[in-house]
């Protein structure tokens, strides 16, 4: 680490560049610009050596922020956060661009002059009393065709550190930034200086952050400017800011896209491999399907991401995806040796951060899902104590949002060529949602058009009482609603054009549902490693093997052609899987309507066109 001298204060940031050039500004002289703003008292410079990040650790343990954890969880650490600081904030996340219509009907705008104003006043004396860190990253393999530069700065040591696993941080990035390569500026306070405004010091928390937050995106100069909260998407900037918002509007200009998908690589029995990108909302197993066990003898799945994907026209034409990550960020709940042996295995080497889960009393971790026995005694994610009966009565141990972070080579399932800087040649892409209803457990689009609109139609629909009534359908399109950088229609509009400019290199498109509901509201589709008999229909649609029939939905798997002989599934279970029903459809295509309408004319007419199909396949279908 470096240190750098004190820098004067001054009023005015003047930092938000201009449009032009912007992206190639002067690293230097932008963060002494940035501390005179903020004020720190000291300029810490991060190479990403590990005894920069070991350091940066140790500074996080003496002030209380990481704690240590046992012989269980070998140099892996528990960080507990504010109550109020527990989760992304969508309702304060902006994109700031001239034209609101840029932004349109699903995303916060700002007016860049009034967003700068205001944060400016922010941001104003943010760190006084505090070291402010500087982190130069980059997105995907430093050199990489498809990778992108950044640099963070951040008053937080938690941040830091997540970004030096998250990221690739060091010289190397700087050198490049340096030399001249455009990067997107990172400005990061948590907003609780250690000196008032009359200058008396005020006393340090583990976890500061401010009950005002506010997460702006300037997308014309490709900066981040976040402010208040010290979790996750809201502090990690490279992650959900810059590598889908700014990212996003980047593949618009330049031609690629930046989507909210995991990456893997599956090998069939004959040994040949495919790469499958695909997008779900958060929260619907990306991290556990992308770490799959399959149970289909003979089948292998390779892991090289789990959220976030970019994708690129290669030199042959086809579309070329990198994993722009460097660890993962995933949501401990629901992580288990049962359901995810192979993040359970990764967790456990050592070298974690936790966030928020429960602590045993010998210095493990615990969390709502990670073994089937309950521990009988927990300090929950609070800090305070935690008994079976508390479980009982329904008390969480773990925040349902906590976290582990962790270099992505730790995965025991992560191909040796993860991080490969041209990336892997994409063969399909899978959308899929959470749904009770309507969606069939795969379905392949007919054509390119019909593939955006599985795309921009995709929803997620409660499925059990406790997460409010069943059967709403949020929409979600692309799994992308509050990460698309831009107007969500114009993002429709860029896949649809780059399909055509792929032709017939584009990858194959199917929808994937894995939470159909019977009657009962349980689960049809056992899922988890049995979602590689799905996997199995995918190559075999991509090799031409097998057959399907052409439904209003989209293109069906012959039953007899999916593998589910040997899973004991209760008669008519997967004809329920599949089932079509007319008038079901008919009220979600009212729905697809409605939404579609809030996009005014920037709706894509190919896809008023698809609906438009959709409706007389149904009426056909009702006879
Ligand atoms: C995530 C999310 O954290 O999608 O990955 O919310
Ligand atoms: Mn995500």
């Amino acid at each position: 680490m470096t240190l750098i001298a004190d820098t004067a204060p001054s009023s005015t940031s003047g930092l938000v560049a201009p449009p032009e050039g912007a992206t190639t500004r002067d690293v230097r002289a932008w963060v002494e610009r940035v501390a005179a703003l903020t004020r720190p008292d000291e300029v810490v410079w991060c190479d990403g050596s590990e005894s920069s990040r070991a350091e940066l650790v140790e500074v996080g343990v003496r002030a209380g922020t990481f704690i240590p954890l046992g012989e269980a969880q070998p140099d892996s650490y528990l960080v507990r956060s504010s109550e109020d600081d527990v989760a992304r904030v969508e309702d304060r996340t902006y994109l700031a661009c001239p034209d609101p219509a840029d932004a349109g009907p699903t995303n916060n705008w700002r007016d860049p002059a009034e967003a700068e104003a205001e944060l400016t006043g922010l941001f104003e004396g943010s760190m006084r009393g505090r070291t402010m860190y500087v982190l130069p990253f980059s997105m995907g393999p430093v050199g990489g065709a498809i990778s992108q530069l950044g640099v963070q700065v951040t008053d937080s040591v938690y941040a830091a550190v997540s970004m030096h696993v998250m990221t690739r941080v060091g010289a190397e990035s700087l050198a490049l930034v340096e030399g001249g390569q455009p990067w997107v500026a990172c400005l990061h306070t948590v907003g609780m200086p250690l000196v008032d405004a009359d200058g008396n010091e005020v006393e340090d928390v583990a976890w500061p952050s401010n009950d005002v937050k506010h997460i702006a995106h300037f997308t014309q100069s490709r900066e981040i400017w976040s402010y208040g909260s010290g979790y996750g998407g809201n502090a990690l900037l490279g992650k959900k800011c810059f590598a889908l918002r700014i990212a996003s509007v980047m593949g618009r200009d330049e031609g690629w896209l930046a989507e909210h998908m995991l990456l893997i690589r599956v090998t069939s029995p004959q040994g040949k491999s495919y790469h499958v990108a695909a997008a779900f909302p958060s929260a619907c197993g990306k991290t556990n399907f992308a770490m799959m066990q399959p149970t289909l003898p003979g089948w292998k799945v390779e892991t090289l991401g789990d959220d976030i994907v970019w994708m690129r026209p290669g030199p042959d034409g086809r579309l070329r995806a990198i994993n722009p990550e460097a660890g993962f960020f995933g949501v401990a709940p629901g992580t288990g040796y049962s359901t995810n042996p192979v993040a359970m295995k990764m967790l456990d080497a050592g070298g974690t951060v936790y966030t928020n889960v429960a602590l045993t009393p010998d210095g493990d971790v615990w969390w709502e899902g990670k073994t089937k026995e309950k521990p009988e005694l927990l300090t929950d994610w609070r800090g305070r104590a935690w008994t079976a009966a508390d479980g009982a009565e329904g008390r969480k141990a773990a925040h349902p949002n906590a976290r582990f972070t962790v270099a992505a080579d730790q995965c025991p399932t992560l191909a040796d060529d993860w991080d490969h800087p041209d990336g892997v040649p994409v063969d399909a892409v899978l959308f899929g949602g959470r749904r009770a209803s309507n969606a069939p457990l795969v379905t392949q689009a007919r054509d390119w058009e019909h593939a955006v609109f599985l795309g921009a139609t995709l929803a997620s629909e409660q499925t059990a009482a406790a997460e409010g009534p069943v059967g709403v359908l949020r929409r979600d399109p692309f799994a992308m609603l509050p990460f698309t950088g831009y107007n969500a229609a114009d993002h429709w509009q860029h896949w649809l054009s780059l399909g055509e400019s792929l032709g017939e290199s584009r990858p194959e498109v199917f929808g994937v549902n894995w939470f159909r509901t019977d009657d009962d509201g349980s689960f049809i589709w056992p899922g988890f490693g049995e979602n590689c008999r799905v996997l199995a229909w995918v190559v075999a649609r991509l090799e031409g093997t097998a057959g399907a029939q052409d439904t209003p939905a989209g293109l069906l798997p012959e039953l007899g052609d999916l593998v589910t002989g040997d899973l004991g599934m209760p008669e008519g279970a997967l004809e329920k899987l599949f089932a079509v029903d007319p008038e079901a459809w008919g009220v979600e295509a009212d729905d697809t309507e409605e939404f579609f309408t809030k996009f005014g004319d920037k709706l894509p007419s190919a896809l008023t066109a698809q609906l438009t199909e959709l409706r007389s396949r149904l009426d056909a279908l009702k006879g």
